[in-house]
């Protein structure tokens, strides 16, 4: 492992303004975001939206520092032949590839999730490393109710996580850990900060224990917000005082950056939280983000799966893009939103 290297990638992730474009929805994922805007799923159709995104040069040399490809995606060439790697490196974004299995049951737990995928993860990340991926990503679920996440499954999941990061690595990858708790749930905003708390705690420990080097690392956590049928809300402020207190105790300063999922936040919500806590701000690792939905909902919308659209799309792609990288800076306000 050079470390030098790896905390290259890292710092080059977070860069001041810019942040990661989650595009790594697996084949039935994708196929419901297709199926919303009434479009088929298809090798083809798959490889134009994302090229589609990917060539939106804008929003790739401004704001995105890297891109999180589905196994499919990092191997397809774009309509003229180009590898779609290719183009995301030429406007100066980082490939970047999920390894994960996806999330099972975890047995004798009902209700709860392990994530999969490590056996014969050393062989795939050498693959994936010579096909260009500089970072991976593992993503482990974590439901709240009263009783979950189990101490069980928050074991489960972190050890698979830091045997994850500790052999990406091994292959010069820098490892996103995503321990995500997820917002589905009437539990209040205190609920998600005990959750998350417990979680990152975990964490920590186990990816002290499998020796991972944090400065090459990147976290991609959920933000402390209210269950979604909860019937109290957190303000923005309240989440982003909240989540910060939580981070203060739980993420050592060694990590160089903490990049936000959405989880199903609006895309304009998801924007004034992690601007609130930009403005916030004395932090010891960089705040930026790791959308997928929250960065696609717009222009996967305004494409509708047309080739007459791709104009329309990629501008609200760059918008939306460009939004984030202000609220990464602190520098967002909802009057930009136009
Ligand atoms: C883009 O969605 C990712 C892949 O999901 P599946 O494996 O279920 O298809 C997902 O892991 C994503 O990278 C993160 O959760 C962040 O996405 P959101 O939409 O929550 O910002």
């Amino acid at each position: 492992m050079r470390k030098q290297v790896l905390e290259e990638i890292a710092q080059a992730m977070v860069a001041d303004g810019q942040g990661i474009l989650a595009a790594d929805e697996s084949t039935g994922t994708i196929k419901k975001r297709f199926d919303s805007i009434n479009a088929t799923s298809t090798e083809d159709s798959r490889r134009d939206y994302r090229e589609m995104l990917f060539r939106t040069t804008e929003a790739m040399q401004n704001n995105i520092s890297g891109v999180i490809l589905y196994d499919e995606t990092i191997r397809q060439k774009a309509a003229d032949g180009t590898p779609l790697t290719e183009i995301m490196v030429a406007a100066g974004a980082l490939p970047g590839i999920k390894v994960d299995a996806g999330a099972k049951d975890l047995a004798g737990h009902p209700g709860e999730m392990v994530t999969e995928g490590l056996d014969g993860l050393r062989e795939r990340l050498s693959e994936y490393h010579q096909l260009g991926a500089k970072f991976a990503k593992w993503r482990a679920v974590l439901n709240i109710t009263d009783n979950a996440p189990s101490a069980a499954c928050l074991n489960a999941n972190t050890h698979a996580l830091a045997r994850y990061a500790a052999l990406c690595q091994e292959a010069e990858i820098v490892p996103i850990v995503e321990p995500e708790v997820i917002m589905d749930g009437s539990h209040s905003v205190e609920r998600c900060y005990e959750v998350t708390s417990a979680a990152l705690t975990a964490l920590y420990e186990q990816l002290a224990m499998q020796n991972v080097h944090l400065e090459g690392t990147i976290l991609k956590p959920n933000m402390i917000v209210s269950g979604t049928q909860n019937a109290v809300q957190a303000d923005v402020q309240q989440v982003a005082e909240m989540t910060l207190d939580c981070f203060h105790k739980c993420v050592p300063q060694a990590v160089p950056g903490i990049v936000f999922l959405s989880g199903g936040q609006s895309d304009e919500l998801a924007t004034a939280h992690l601007d609130a806590m930009n403005k916030i701000g004395n932090l010891p690792w960089k705040l930026s983000f790791s959308y997928g939905r929250a960065l696609q909902a717009a222009p996967l919308k305004a494409w509708g799966g047309k080739a007459e659209n791709v104009a329309e799309a990629q501008a609200a792609f760059a918008h939306r893009a460009k939004m984030n990288g202000l609220a990464a800076l602190g520098q967002w306000d909802a009057s930009l939103e136009g």
